[in-house]
């Protein structure tokens, strides 16, 4: 079993699952820690706005801090919607008595507005709680309210940071996404800045302060300086407000996950390409299906907008004395022509990933039509010019296949070749895998080695 530090959230719920104990329990299984939670309050909330809010009893946040803690070590926690002055006492107390290193967000209002924080809390928090926090997150509205400065730009920021620090807490960072995108980081200790700089993306931001404390959390908690801690967790907002989803009607939240899961669909489409080619290069028929210019086979991850995201044979597949041979590497990018297909296919139906094209032949779509599979064709006399052959044709042949209202893919697109073009017939499939297991079947059938339910045919 493998070690993580254990970290806790002290926050309160957003239904909506952008903001509160639900970004922060998200970002903590993102970075690799151990995330653990005590409620405070229960918002009911979703991209537009909070529409009212529950507190727990104060007994109810004690009993889930002592529950974990006296089970767990846990060294680092953060701290989120803390919404009255008796929910900040309770937290200031436990956090005391359990020596927690705090983290504090001091969550004041929701991204999509609404008062997260009583007035009357603020000044709790301020004599209360961050003498004794060792980090404190404010962003620039916050860090107003905390030190009375109105921030127009860096260097405010960094008289606010100073003030905020004279409360008693030990690292004060003003986040500068409603300013210029750079973070302002103060260490009282050996009274330093540190400006780190950022760039405004394109994305929901719902979730992005609760993300970046929890972040910060979490990389303090590996033992990272906080420098580090703030320069990993710029980039890692930066990603996941770049990987926003687009749910609901107002500020769409943060993907603390897509970026990782880009990277993990990126390694599966590369091993089940892998795979495929030698499925492909270990059946000697399939050199009857390679086509002149070569084959390719290619898988896109699910995201995949680009030839980048699809991975293909760098080189090609060729038929060499007969039989079929790799000749490059599989690789992200590895080819245009079959990863414009499947882009192509792709805007039809998300599921189909993968593409293989063949050497045509009237016997192979026999065989095609036979196994079931449904077909479809263009012809390259009928291309406007100014387009991508690739797009135009599988596009084309999907729209004479399926009817206006279902667009649906054909499992096998062809063409009749053109002037110096060679006839070629594409299988489509969900993943690389799949269409060459079909391709496989089909070769042993053409070359007659087995029948169409893939028994072997003696002789
Ligand atoms: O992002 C601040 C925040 C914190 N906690 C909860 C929230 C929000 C913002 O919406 O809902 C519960």
């Amino acid at each position: 079993m493998s070690v993580a530090p254990v970290v806790m959230t002290i926050a309160g719920s957003d239904s909506g699952g952008g903001a509160g104990i639900e970004a922060d329990i998200k970002t903590f299984a993102a970075l690799g820690v151990h995330g653990t939670c005590a409620i405070t309050s229960v918002t009911a909330q979703n991209t537009r706005g909070v529409l009212s809010i529950y507190d727990l009893p104060s007994h109810v946040i004690s009993e889930q801090i002592n529950a974990v803690c006296s089970d767990m070590d846990v060294k680092w926690a953060k701290t989120g919607m803390l919404s009255s002055a008796e929910i900040v006492a309770v937290v200031s107390n436990e956090a005391r008595s359990h020596g927690l290193s705090l983290v504090v967000d001091p969550v004041m209002a929701a991204e999509a507005g609404g008062d997260l924080l009583r007035k009357d809390a603020v000044r709790v928090l301020k004599e209360v709680l961050l003498p004794f926090s060792k980090v404190v997150t404010p962003n620039i509205y916050e860090a107003r309210t905390l030190s009375g400065i109105d921030i127009k730009d860096v260097n405010d920021a960094k008289i606010a940071a100073k003030k905020i620090a004279e409360l008693g807490v030990e690292i004060v960072i003003v986040t500068g996404g409603h300013l210029d995108a750079s973070d302002v980081v103060y260490e009282s200790v050996s009274e330093t800045f540190t400006v780190l700089p950022g760039k405004f993306l394109e994305g929901g931001t719902h979730g992005s302060g609760c993300t970046y404390a929890a972040s910060i959390t979490a990389f303090l908690s590996k033992g990272y300086s906080i420098i580090e801690a703030a320069a990993l967790t710029k980039s890692f907002v930066e990603k996941a407000i770049v990987s926003s989803m687009k749910v609901g009607h107002g500020v769409g939240p943060v993907n603390q996950l897509g970026s990782t899961l880009r990277d993990v669909h990126r390694y599966e489409a590369l091993q089940n390409t892998i795979s495929a080619t030698e499925i492909l290069v270990s059946c000697d028929e399939f050199g009857k299906l390679i086509a002149e210019v070569g084959c390719n086979i290619a898988m896109a991850t699910p995201e995949a907008s680009v030839a980048t995201d699809i991975a293909g044979v760098s080189g090609r597949i060729l038929c060499v004395r007969h039989k079929p041979h790799i000749a490059g590497n599989v690789e992200l990018g590895g080819s245009y022509h079959v990863a414009r297909m499947v882009l192509a296919a792709m805007e039809f139906d998300p599921w189909v990933r993968a593409a293989v094209n063949l050497r045509y032949s009237k016997k192979v779509l026999h065989i095609c039509r036979d196994m079931g599979l449904t077909i479809s064709s263009f012809d390259r006399a009928d291309e406007p010019g100014q387009t991508n052959t690739m797009d135009w044709g599988v596009t084309y042949a999907i729209g004479n296949f399926s009817s206006d209202t279902l667009k649906k893919v054909p499992d096998v697109i062809y063409d009749n070749g053109g002037v110096g073009k060679e006839p070629m017939i594409r299988l489509f499939g969900k993943s690389a895998e799949e269409v060459a297991h079909k391709a496989v079947k089909i070769a042993r059938v053409y070359s007659g080695s087995s029948d169409l339910d893939g028994n072997y045919i003696d002789g």
